[in-house]
């Protein structure tokens, strides 16, 4: 049974939650800046552990290193999985039967491109990702991009624009435009901030000059399961 959030404190806002129905991503300053050199100290003593675990991605720009469930792999990590703040989050967006879909830990020196997130989730079933970001990042240094309503997957712009999702040359044969220039809105964050996406949501980082910790932490709404 899910520990539920009855504390209103710890509820997005009614403008919040319009917010993010309507744009596929909120970004909430400074909510965990009392806790977060805790989080990045763990952070780095898992991704820094050469028993990690750790994946290692390929991506044309550079590499990435991918630490599945980082939460359950220190001790000063596993409390963010009750913690209300978060709870409160997944709760204001999904309901009271949202369901806790794993961490991850990466380490990237890449870009990532336009694309959005569909792996092990149906389009249907709603997913959302808590990005925290351990190192203070601006559109010149790999902060997040966002293209802004994506999360309306149906939507023909959505489609559309999808047609050259995930490979940067790609893009630029549907656009004829480089993929950074795509008209995408950079998130700027600090340390102790969380970004709030949708799955569906595009989004990339460009201009990373790396390696950009970054925390995930990932919820669902209730559904067959994924496999
Ligand atoms: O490049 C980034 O910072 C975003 C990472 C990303 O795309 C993802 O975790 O889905």
């Amino acid at each position: 049974m899910n520990q539920s959030v009855d504390n209103a404190a710890y509820q997005l806002s009614e403008t919040q939650q319009r917010y993010f129905a309507t744009f596929g991503f909120l970004l909430l300053e400074q909510l965990f800046a009392d806790d977060i050199q805790g989080i990045a100290a763990a952070f780095d003593s898992v991704m820094f552990d050469e028993n990690n675990d750790g994946v290692n991605l390929d991506y044309s720009e550079g590499d990435r290193l991918m630490v599945p469930a980082i939460l359950d792999r220190h001790e000063d990590l596993k409390w963010l999985k009750t913690d209300p703040r978060i709870l409160g989050i997944a709760q204001s967006i999904i309901g009271r039967d949202w369901v806790y879909a794993e961490s991850s830990g990466d380490l990237l020196e890449c870009e990532t491109t336009w694309h959005r997130d569909v792996y092990a989730s149906p389009l249907t079933q709603l997913h959302i990702k808590l990005l925290f970001y351990l190192d203070p990042l601006d559109a010149e240094t790999g902060a997040l991009r966002v293209m802004p309503g994506t999360n309306y997957y149906q939507d023909s712009y959505t489609h559309d624009l999808l047609r050259g999702q995930g490979f940067p040359d790609r893009m630029k044969d549907v656009f004829g435009v480089d993929a950074h220039k795509l008209p995408g809105v950079p998130v700027p964050t600090r340390p102790g901030d969380v970004i709030v996406l949708n799955f569906r949501t595009v989004h990339a980082s460009f201009a990373g000059k790396g390696p950009r910790r970054l925390l995930n932490l990932n919820f669902k709404e209730p559904g067959p399961p994924t496999g």
